[in-house]
């Protein structure tokens, strides 16, 4: 059930299926705090996924560039606090995955809407690339786009489910990657939309 899709990358399929609800509830919780939002990429297009962010740091961007940042430029305050069921699955997940040692410091919270699409892209703004990257994806089902280290590498694709969890390590940390538009659909644990939490060690 496990999956190893290339080296360094493990599919946890259904993994965080058992904390869905408590996982959606939690981030509820965070988004009251720190309302979702379309960030602007420093070329000046507005991102078609909506995004927050909890724990001590935040991925944030706008015209300057990309950065981690312990503030929410919306509130002037503090990323609200990573629930620890979050923490929980994060590292469970890690564990699993052969990184006994996680300790994520961000989590970017990642909202899709039908349409809502994630174009190919390195994850290089983290200090410690020897770290994983644990990312679960709750609701609606999409399409994930695992292309290799080079751009122009051909894409593959993966259905990624509600609950299934997924751990980006090794030769794999900077591969490029995407999600195809989303389709339409329901969801019984979101509605109509999908919640992906990725979980990062910054510095
Ligand atoms: C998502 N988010 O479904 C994805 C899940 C992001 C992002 O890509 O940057 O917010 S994280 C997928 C990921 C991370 C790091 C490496 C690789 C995939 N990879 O090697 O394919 O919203
Ligand atoms: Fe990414």
């Amino acid at each position: 059930w496990d999956e190893v899709i290339a080296p360094g990358a493990v599919l946890l399929r259904r993994h965080a299926c058992a904390q869905a609800d408590v996982l959606v509830a939690a981030a509820r919780v965070v988004v009251a705090a720190a309302p979702l939002r379309h960030l602007v990429t420093p070329g000046g297009q507005t991102m078609s996924v909506a995004m927050t962010n909890c724990g001590e740091w935040g991925w944030v961007s706008d015209r300057r560039g990309y950065r981690y940042d312990p503030v929410d430029p919306a509130s002037g305050r503090p990323w609200p606090p990573m629930p620890g069921i979050f923490l929980d699955v994060a590292r469970g997940a890690a564990l699993r995955a052969g990184y006994p040692d996680f300790a994520p410091q961000a989590c970017l919270m990642n909202l899709y809407r039908p349409g809502t699409r994630l174009t190919l892209h390195q994850d290089r703004d983290e200090l410690d690339l020897a770290a994983p990257i644990v990312s679960i994806s709750l609701g609606l089902p999409a399409i994930f786009l695992f292309g290799g280290l080079q751009r122009s590498d051909r894409a593959r694709r993966f259905p990624l489910q509600h609950g299934d969890v997924a751990v980006w390590g090794g030769p794999s940390r900077l591969a490029f990657h995407g999600i195809a538009p989303l389709a339409a659909g329901h969801h019984p644990a979101t509605g109509a939309v999908r919640l992906n939490l990725t979980f990062r060690k910054t510095r």
